[in-house]
């Protein structure tokens, strides 16, 4: 699967807007760890990765984003996160790349794990290794 857009539900009143998340009801994991990306520039791309075990909820809270998935098979998809109701679940073993982030975007982000810098696979082609073993290993079972 790559990557799946998950609708939350509001909680409006004249007061405003909430939002709230629980574990295993909104997103099919346990929490570990939460972070935010904020002061981005319009021209950056970050991410270059993906992850070996980690699961993560992406939520754009405020302003927009879009998200490059890539699943080293020959799937690829372009996420528009613009909307604090909607959240990209994305599960490990997926390339992921952030742009066209807009002004004051901050993209908040849900993570099942804490940080483990041996979870990421860095290098792209040893992103296309590593899925395409697991895939032929699949294969022969
Ligand atoms: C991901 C995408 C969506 C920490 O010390 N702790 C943390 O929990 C995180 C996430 C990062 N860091 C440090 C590691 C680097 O020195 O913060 C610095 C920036 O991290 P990175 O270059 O990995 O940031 P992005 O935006 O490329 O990727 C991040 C997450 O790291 C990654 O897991 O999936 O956002």
């Amino acid at each position: 699967m790559l990557g799946k857009m998950l609708q939350f539900t509001i909680h409006g009143d004249a007061r405003g807007s909430l939002i709230a998340l629980e574990n295993l009801k909104d997103f099919p994991f346990e929490v570990s760890r939460v972070y935010y990306i904020f002061d981005t520039l319009s021209n950056v791309r970050r991410g270059f990765h993906a992850h070996k075990k980690l699961k993560q909820v992406l939520i754009c809270v405020n302003g927009s984003c879009k998200i490059h998935l890539d699943n080293g098979l020959g799937e690829t998809k372009e996420v528009l996160l613009d909307r604090p109701d909607i959240g990209l679940f994305l599960g490990a073993d997926v390339w992921h790349e952030m742009y066209d982030f807009s002004d004051h975007a901050v993209l908040l982000v849900l993570a099942s794990e804490y940080y483990d810098e041996k979870d990421y696979i860095r290098d792209y082609n040893k992103f296309l290794e590593y899925v395409r073993e697991k895939a032929g290993d699949t294969q022969n079972e």
